[in-house]
Parts: structure tokens; C-alpha cells; sequence
């Protein structure tokens, strides 16, 4: 009998057990009750995408009648769509059948917030046309800077075996607008192209497509090469440009839709046009003929960088700036935010708004690589509008990047934008339940670049966890000060790439490989010495600032207008120079990395209060990472400051809490977490 009951509760138990608070249903904690019945679903047609909505719909939406209509007239509107709550019922309009899908996920987000549906009158059009996320996984199942275990693809169960998890990939990313996916890594093998990875990708394609989800792919240039036994792959060679020509038809059969390639080419080692004397030009308009009957796009990155004696952060302004126009309309540069490497705060990239030919995008990293991966907590969201919002003076003042790049200022061109995915197969899919948010952010700043952190914050905090303002307004305070904390105790004032070789995760601001490239070392980026500390980018140091448009160029190089987030990142500033409260630069030093380790303290006394208010398996997790972060702070605050010390020769001002560390022990500290640059 009590075996029995046991059995009877187990049974109760199982429909619980598919809502685990474990994460796994990211934001999209719809109620599990039934949503409305078929007939108060109002729409004609039956293809996969309305099938989906329709779906959805059934299965959460508790309102009144939804319409769904297509309206050709509605065609300027993209992706986008209209809500409007006409009589007793939402009529969502839409010019394609992907927005209608849009369209309930909005409502659904609505209901979720606990915003009223009553007297809606929405129109949504999407900020870019291409909003992708960049994997960088590799066919082996790895993921380069990847923190959330392996890899989603499981390459070896295609094309017979599907997981359900790449539906759900899809759902998510549909539910924030994300339409495009680049699954493999940039550092591509040319394996990705041979005839059996395309029938498995030819899958992922098929599932990912109502929900309006394109593929892309990660191609690596001497492809004809290596896989077509081409004498080379120098793309004015014709036989080259053949192997192109038919593996783009080879695609084409098989992903009608397929959305183009993404290319790292003459950067860190990867081949490229240049290994043949041609130019990036010569290389992306090959590859941008061949995608071009079939609507495909080249994305070619503007990463690159060779060990030169020229500043890193001026190499890609050098070389795409005297390229600009020789571009197929088919090609967009893909830019990362800074002219360096996805630093916690980085000047914006100086190219933006330079090439005014040729169409351009952002590429975000919303994987943590120098962010504390996935133990710490930062929302990324600021960072993002950080850089959209930066003014580039391009066309004048007002000229955002934001603008430069969704078409407002350089209409009629391709509009995309990307990030760099930070998803693996972890059961919360990020690593950090918080990391969450950057993928939910990422997508709805890639929809809406004018929503503000606060907003985004705001839905996410009550879509994943509560609606309870006593959880909801203290978490989002820890979100929303989260990036500048983390500035603050890694690399506050303009420092920059003080991280250990390799892993990228902790601190080594000592680290000189000497007889490796020395722009990548730490000591090449902080140029500390006795006199004081950071890099010389002014006219009389690499001139760096010249690639700024005016104003931007006098701003940033006179060292009395240079914002102080970026001090150091343009002038090498004496340990003793004034600040504009007063202190001296070390001080000053000194107090934000105390006050980065602060704030994090602070969040773990916020976050042990919100217990009561979510369940007990995200506390616990989230809990557990904050004490990884706090202690990640002092390390990183003994670290550089006892180092600095050493240049500076001043005291650590004395209320601020003393090293716990010896620079000798940390400088021991080897992580054994496996990678090259
Ligand atoms: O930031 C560096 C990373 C590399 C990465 C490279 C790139 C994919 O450390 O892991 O390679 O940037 O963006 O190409």
C-alpha cells in the first residue's frame, strides 16, 4: 500500500517536473494552464509559421480573441507588425507570416509582465534586417570562448537524430526577434562545406525555418583548397572561383534560404585573399558572386590584426578604410564594438561610419570571454547601448552608430547587427541564469536598439523570475550598475587587456611573452613605468585618435577632455595627474577597484534577501556564483593594484580594505582552462 501511494505521487510528480526551475525554460515561463480554445483564434491559412503562432496561442494566451492577418500592405513594415484591439478582440497584422508569429510572442510577453492588453495599438518594426547570432562551435562538439558547456550541434546524431533542444533554440530565439544563426565557429574548418555537414545542416535549416530562423555559415578561405584539391585558393583563380560557384549551388539545393557565409579571413592565423596578394575586397566579392543570384550576403569581418610594429586598434581602420567602395552590395563588414577585443569597456571602433560605400555592423560578444564567463553577473545591455549610442560625428553630430548602421544615415544598404552567442548544451543553456539576460537582451536591442536597459531589464527580470516589485526592483538595480561594477575591479579608467594569456579569465597585468606577439601581452597594453600608466594613443603616441572624426579626435587626444572611462586607453597619464574630483590618478585607481569589490559584496547582501521570492535552485545557483564573483574581485583588485604598486610606488590609500593577497602568489596562479591567444 505505501509502495503504491509512493508510485501514485511519482506519477502527480512528472508534469511538475517539466517546469523544473532549473532554467531550462529561459524566459519563457508561459502559465501551463490550457490558453485560449480554437475558435477564439481567428486566422486563415496553415503553413508552419501560422501553425506555430496558433500553437502558442492555444497552449498560453488566457485574453480575449486573436486575429491573425496578413496584409500585403503592411510590407514596409518587414518583420514587424501592428496590434490593435478592435472591439472585443486583438487584431495582429502583419506584411509576412514570420511577424504575426512576432506578434504573439509580444502579447505573450504582455500577459507575462502583467501589462494590460486592453486598448493596444502597437506597431513594431525591426531596427536591422539581419539579427544573428554568431556560434563559435566547432565540429568536434567545442565551442571556442564557449561557457556553457558543449556544443548544441550534435553533428554526430545528424541527420537522423534530432534533438528536441533545437526546436526550443529556435522558439527562443524567435520569441525575441533573433532571425538569423551563423553555427560555426569564424576560426571555420573547411569541413563545415563538405557534402555530409550540409545534409545535417540542410536539418537544422528545416527546423529553424518557421520560425523564421536563417542559417548561415562560418567558411574558411582556402576551402577550395583543402576540400576541392584546387591548386590554390587565390580567389582570381578560376578554378577557385568555380569550386565557389558550384558549392553555393550545392547549397542552394538544399537550404533554399540559406543565408550566406561569414568569413575571418588574414586575422590570427586564418588564410585569406592577402596569403595571395589579393585584397579583402578581391576575397569577399568572390564569395559575394556566387551567394548573389540566390540572395545570399557575404559577412566579412573587419577583425584583423598581424604582429606589426602599427597600434592593434588602428589595423582594421588601415586596412578597410582605402577599400571602401570596391565592396559588392552584397557584402557587410562586420565590425566588433572596439578596436581591440570585446573589453569590458572599449572606445568605440573608429571604423564605424568611416567606410561610407559600404554597409556595416556591429558584431557584440554576448559570451562572457572577458566578462568573468560564466560566473559573474553582468548584464550586457549597457554595454551595447554604449556602443550604439556613441556618436561617430561620420555625417556630424548625431551620426550614432546606431544610426550609421540600421540605415537611417546610409539608407538603402544591407542593415544587420550581431553577437556572438554565449549558448551551449548546459541545461540553463548559459552557464549563469543571469547570462540569460544577455541573449534576451542582445535579441531585443537587434529588434528595438531604442529600448533602454532599464526596460529590457525590467521584462526579463519578470518573465524569467517574478513579477514582485521586493525582487524585481533590487535585481534590477544589480543588473543595471552590473557592467561598470565589473569595469571598476577589472580594468576601471580606460584599462584594457590586463587579462591572463590563453583563458582570458582572471588577471595578469605582468604578463610579457616575451618572443610572442607583444600585442598580446598585458604589459603592451598598460605600458605602466615609474612615470604613470596607459597607452599613448594621442598625435605625439600612435595617433590612434586621428582615425576619430572631428571633434572626437581633439576630445579624445587632449588629456583634459578625454572622457575618464577611457583615460588610459588614449594617454599614457602620470601616477600624480589631478582627476577631476581632485584625486591623483593612482588614488583614484585605487578607489574603483575597492569600489568594484564593493558593489559586489553589496550585490550578494541584495541577492540573499530575495529568497523568499523565487525558487530555492536559481537562488542557490545564482548565490553560489556571486561568492565566486566577490572573491574574483579582491583577485583581481590585489592583482593589479599591488602590481601597479610596484611602478607607482605610492600607498594604497588606508581606508580602503588592504590586499589579502601577495603579488607573488597570484602571479603563480597558472588556470589550467586551455587556449591560444
Ligand atoms: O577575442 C578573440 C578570441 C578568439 C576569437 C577571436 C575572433 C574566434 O580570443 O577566441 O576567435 O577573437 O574574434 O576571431
Amino acid at each position: 500500500m505505501h509502495n503504491f501511494r509512493m508510485y501514485l505521487v511519482l506519477l502527480f510528480m512528472i508534469p511538475l517536473a517539466v517546469f523544473a526551475e532549473d532554467g531550462s525554460q529561459l524566459w519563457l515561463r508561459f502559465p501551463a494552464k490550457n490558453g485560449i480554445s480554437a475558435d477564439k483564434i481567428i486566422s486563415r491559412g496553415n503553413s508552419p509559421t501560422l501553425n506555430i503562432a496558433r500553437k502558442e496561442l492555444s497552449s498560453h494566451w488566457q485574453g480575449q480573441t486573436v486575429e491573425l492577418r496578413t496584409e500585403k500592405s503592411l510590407k514596409n513594415l518587414k518583420d514587424g507588425y501592428t496590434i490593435k484591439s478592435v472591439q472585443n478582440k486583438i487584431v495582429i497584422s502583419a506584411g509576412k507570416e514570420i511577424g504575426l508569429l512576432y506578434g504573439v510572442y509580444h502579447i505573450l510577453r504582455l500577459q507575462q509582465t502583467n501589462v494590460s492588453t486592453a486598448n493596444l495599438n502597437i506597431t513594431e518594426k525591426p531596427s536591422f534586417d539581419v539579427r544573428v547570432l554568431n556560434h563559435w562551435d566547432n565540429l568536434d562538439g567545442s565551442i571556442e570562448r564557449g561557457y556553457a558547456g558543449h556544443s548544441l550541434w550534435k553533428w554526430e546524431d545528424l541527420p537522423n537524430t534530432v534533438s528536441p533542444r533545437y526546436e526550443a533554440y529556435a522558439r527562443a530565439n524567435a520569441s525575441v526577434g533573433i532571425n538569423a544563426t551563423v553555427l560555426n565557429n569564424v576560426n571555420a574548418s573547411p569541413n563545415m562545406l563538405r557534402e555530409d555537414y550540409l545534409k545535417k545542416v540542410k536539418i537544422l535549416a528545416d527546423i529553424f525555418r518557421p520560425y523564421g530562423i536563417k542559417v548561415y555559415l562560418s567558411v574558411n578561405f582556402s576551402s577550395p583548397k583543402v576540400l576541392g584539391k584546387t591548386e590554390n585558393s587565390d580567389p582570381l583563380n578560376k578554378d577557385v572561383q568555380k569550386w565557389w560557384k558550384d558549392k553555393a549551388a550545392e547549397i542552394y539545393k538544399l537550404i533554399p534560404d540559406f543565408g550566406g557565409f561569414l568569413v575571418k579571413a588574414n586575422s590570427e592565423g586564418q588564410p585569406g585573399p592577402q596569403d595571395y596578394g589579393r585584397t579583402h575586397a578581391d576575397g569577399a566579392n568572390m564569395m559575394a558572386d556566387v551567394l548573389k543570384p540566390y540572395g545570399g550576403i557575404v559577412m566579412w569581418r573587419a577583425f584583423v590584426y598581424s604582429p606589426s610594429k602599427e597600434d592593434r586598434a588602428k589595423q582594421a581602420y588601415l586596412e578597410f578604410v582605402p577599400l571602401d567602395g570596391k565592396f559588392r552590395d552584397n557584402v557587410i563588414i562586420q565590425i566588433k564594438n572596439g578596436p581591440i577585443d570585446f573589453q569590458p569597456r572599449e572606445a568605440f571602433n573608429p571604423l564605424f561610419g568611416a567606410l561610407r560605400k559600404t554597409p556595416e555592423m556591429v558584431e557584440f560578444q554576448i559570451t562572457q570571454e572577458y566578462l568573468g564567463q560564466s560566473n559573474h553577473l553582468v548584464f550586457l545591455s549597457p554595454l551595447f547601448k554604449e556602443t550604439l549610442e556613441s556618436d561617430t560625428y561620420a555625417d556630424g553630430k548625431g551620426s550614432t552608430i546606431a544610426k550609421i548602421t540600421d540605415g537611417t544615415l546610409r539608407p538603402g544598404k544591407i542593415t544587420a547587427i550581431s553577437g556572438v552567442a554565449n549558448i551551449g548544451e548546459d541545461t540553463d543553456w548559459t552557464g549563469h541564469q543571469f547570462a540569460q539576460s544577455n541573449w534576451y537582451a542582445f535579441g531585443r536591442l537587434a529588434w528595438n536598439h531604442e529600448l533602454t536597459s532599464e526596460q529590457i531589464a525590467d521584462e526579463w527580470i519578470k518573465m524569467t523570475f517574478t513579477d514582485r516589485p521586493e525582487f524585481v526592483n533590487p535585481v534590477k538595480q544589480i543588473m543595471l550598475t552590473s557592467r561598470e561594477t565589473v569595469v571598476d575591479y577589472m580594468m576601471p579608467l580606460g584599462l584594457h587587456h590586463i587579462f591572463a594569456g590563453n583563458h582570458h579569465y582572471g588577471p595578469e597585468p605582468w604578463g610579457d611573452y616575451k618572443g610572442g606577439r607583444p600585442d598580446w601581452s598585458p604589459v603592451y597594453y598598460h605600458q605602466a613605468d615609474a612615470r604613470g600608466i596607459g597607452f599613448d594613443r594621442t598625435r605625439t603616441g600612435s595617433n590612434a585618435v586621428s582615425q576619430y572624426f572631428p571633434p572626437l579626435n581633439e576630445i579624445y587626444g587632449n588629456i583634459e577632455t578625454c572622457p575618464e572611462d577611457l583615460l588610459l586607453w588614449f594617454h599614457h597619464v602620470p601616477w600624480d595627474y589631478k582627476m577631476k574630483d581632485g584625486k591623483t590618478l593612482w588614488d583614484e585607481l585605487c578607489y574603483k577597484y575597492d569600489s568594484g569589490v564593493h558593489q559586489v559584496r553589496e550585490y550578494q547582501k541584495t541577492w540573499d534577501q530575495m529568497q523568499p521570492y523565487i525558487d530555492e535552485q536559481r537562488f542557490s545557483e545564482v548565490q553560489s556564483k556571486l561568492k565566486i564573483q566577490a572573491k574574483d574581485s579582491v583577485w583581481w583588485k590585489d592583482a593589479c593594484l599591488l602590481y601597479f604598486q610596484t611602478f607607482s610606488k605610492r600607498p594604497i590609500p588606508y581606508d580602503i580594505e588592504r590586499p589579502v593577497n601577495e603579488l607573488e602568489d597570484l602571479k603563480k596562479i597558472k588556470l589550467n582552462m586551455g587556449h591560444h591567444n
